[in-house]
């Protein structure tokens, strides 16, 4: 027998190794072996896909401490350490060798001397713990599109949140073979106190492209840990891209039109940006909130969420603006809950949840109230700002029937959002291909928010949504994205969203649920039945059709000086983008130079409507086009 099937065998009970060497495939053994030697856990647990393996992750993450079930039948809470609430940018970071150069936008360092650190770092890491072995898809089963994972874990919490967020994949790696093409994941949370990981100074994320392996240490926040989710994500970015389909931070969504018409579409947004509300909508029904695969087939766009379940943001979630999500949160059913409130009853709390402030409870930071203030002197807000629910999809009432197909869905239109509270309107269609992927998709900026450790409402530059996640140069990414688009007759229609816009007071000019007036616009867009006026950045809707969406979705009456207000082209603001984007992009190599030319023309036309109209000016001085 070979060396490390005898270390496998050693090292586990006897229906873990049969259930490892069902699936014939020798370098799964082999990778097994060397990091159940190097991070040594006391017990190494294989499962397959069997309900009964689902259920044991479930008690598993209770047994060991990692959740407590609260509130209602099926939930839990989890807590992350108090400084390690957020996505770590900082210490996740390509290993690249030393003749690769990704840009100064992109985080990484040397491969050798990464990977011997992370090695270092992971040697004996897994003492007194268990080491989970899960086997799992992105993308639908049998599916072109699908990826197989392995995921090796010693946090009962990731397995579990994993469990609820994709498809199993054990039966898939039994028909790989011993095929070498599926993606890895080794993650250990390190020593705990209080089921917390504690040598967060050692907290890293290091990703080997070349071997398609991603290493996670002292680190519990999913966004860090969570293999399939932003860990997959990059490895599928590089390898979409030498095989021409699109891996993209989207969300995918069924708009319901008129006569009985579903119209697909996908979204980019960066973290909290209002992604998973969109995706959500009531009255619509929703595929993914987060990670979608695009793939040209039969001359169309086609899509499928990588994921079957969501780990959304728990702030602002209440019964009026989020009633599809409320409804799942506040009923029986799992649902792990983390870095949220837990009252003395046992009650789930969170930042504008529309209750009354509870006076005290236990939340991330230990038992609270307050004035509760942290060692440097913040207030420690009730619940985290990025504090989140995992749940699976199919708990929505709106799942979309095709949410599981292989084939994906076909795609009409692509939407990009940012958190701009200055510069861009509500909603506006792109006026070609290229001209989207440029000046909307490769020109987007957003102010940061809690989802990533760091100062908030900074206004950042983030391309596609996709900047922290992007495994390989920018320049070649948005040459990518142009040629995706050329290699059909008619593409998918391009769209920009802002849902931030403030007034004079600093109000929002917008309500929540006014997204679903802008998806339908696009989706009559889509079909060709509403005109639109040209404005210098793209095609805006008019009055008298948003007056109409607004009355049939809303019950609202939109008056024309709220129409004013949100769709008037702010002049200064939009040529400030222009230069602070084409600054990004001179300081980078290989920009295609189809960008350039196109930010100069966004810029003449804005120039041009300036000197005859001033500075702000209404929608309805512009021309109007036929549908
Ligand atoms: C995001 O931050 O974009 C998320 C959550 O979807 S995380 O898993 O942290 O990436
Ligand atoms: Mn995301």
């Amino acid at each position: 027998m070979d060396e490390h099937i005898d270390v496998l065998k050693s090292r586990m009970e006897e229906d873990s190794f049969q259930r490892l060497m069902a699936l014939q495939n020798p370098s799964l053994h082999r990778f097994l072996a060397r990091y159940a030697e190097l991070c040594n856990p006391d017990k190494i647990v294989v499962l397959d896909d069997s309900p009964e393996a689902y259920q044991w992750m479930r008690e598993e993450a209770v047994r060991r401490g990692e959740e407590r079930p609260i509130g209602l039948d099926g939930q839990t809470i989890h807590y992350d350490g108090y400084f390690d609430q957020a996505r770590d940018k900082k210490q996740t970071k390509y290993l690249l060798p030393p003749d690769v150069d990704y840009g100064a936008q992109l985080n990484s360092t040397d491969r050798e001397e990464g990977l011997r650190e992370i090695h270092e770092i992971l040697a004996g890491i897994m003492v007194g713990h268990t080491l989970y072995v899960r086997f799992y898809t992105l993308g639908p089963q049998g599916s072109i599109f699908s990826i197989s994972c392995v995921q090796l874990t010693d946090s009962s919490y990731v397995a579990h949140s994993e469990n609820i967020l994709y498809r199993p994949g054990y039966e898939q790696f039994r028909s790989l073979g011993a095929s070498q093409d599926y993606f890895r994941f080794v993650h250990s949370e390190g020593e705990l106190k209080n089921a917390v990981s504690i040598n967060i100074d050692k907290r890293r994320v290091y990703i080997d492209l070349q071997e398609n392996i991603v290493y996670s240490t002292n680190t519990q926040y999913a966004g860090n840990t969570v293999g399939l989710k932003k860990l997959a994500m990059r490895l599928a970015i590089k390898r979409s891209a030498s095989e021409d389909w699109l891996t993209e931070h989207m969300f995918v969504m069924g708009v319901h039109g008129p006569a009985g018409r579903t119209t697909y579409l996908t979204g980019a947004f960066p973290s909290a940006c209002g992604k998973t509300s969109t995706s959500m909508l009531p009255g619509e029904s929703i595929i993914g909130d987060d990670i979608a695969y695009l793939r040209l087939i039969d001359g169309r766009v086609r899509a499928v969420n990588v994921e079957t379940g969501i780990f959304g943001i728990i702030r602002d979630v209440n019964e009026k603006d989020d009633p599809v999500i409320f409804k799942v949160l506040t009923f029986p059913g799992e649902a792990i809950f983390s870095n949220i409130l837990v009252t003395e009853d046992n009650t789930p709390r969170w930042l504008g949840d529309d209750r009354p402030e509870p006076t005290h409870g236990h939340n991330h930071s230990g038992e609270w109230q307050p004035s509760k203030k942290d060692a440097a002197g913040n207030v420690i807000t009730m619940s985290h700002k990025n504090a989140r629910y995992t749940i699976p999809i199919a708990r929505l009432s709106n799942r979309d029937p095709m949410a599981d197909d292989p084939r994906g869905v076909p795609i009409g239109g692509l939407i990009y959002g940012g958190r701009d509270s200055d510069t861009t309107v509500p909603v506006e269609q792109a006026f070609d291909w290229d001209h989207g992927i440029i000046t909307k998709a490769a020109s987007l900026e957003s102010e940061t928010t809690a989802a990533t450790l760091g100062q908030e409402g900074v206004r950042r530059f983030n391309l596609m949504s996709i900047l922290d996640f992007l495994s390989y140069p920018m320049g070649e990414y948005i040459e990518n994205n142009l040629r995706f688009g050329h290699a059909m007759d008619t593409p998918p229609l391009i769209f920009a969203v802002n849902y931030f816009l403030k007034g004079p007071e600093g109000q929002y000019l917008n309500g929540m649920l006014d997204k679903r007036v802008w998806v339908q616009w696009m989706e009559r867009r889509i079909h060709g039945e509403f005109r639109a006026r040209r404005s210098p950045t793209g095609l805006i809707p008019l009055y008298e059709d948003l007056k109409e969406l607004f009355a049939i979705y809303l019950g609202h009456d939109y008056t024309l000086e709220e129409y004013n207000e949100q769709f008037k082209i702010r002049i200064p603001e939009l040529l400030a983008k222009v230069e602070r984007i084409e600054k990004v992009y001179a300081a980078e190599k290989n920009i295609p130079t189809a960008l350039f030319d196109a930010l100069r023309t966004q810029r003449e036309r804005l120039e041009e409507l300036q000197k005859k109209h001033g500075d702000y000016m209404l929608p309805e001085s512009l021309p109007v086009e036929d549908a």
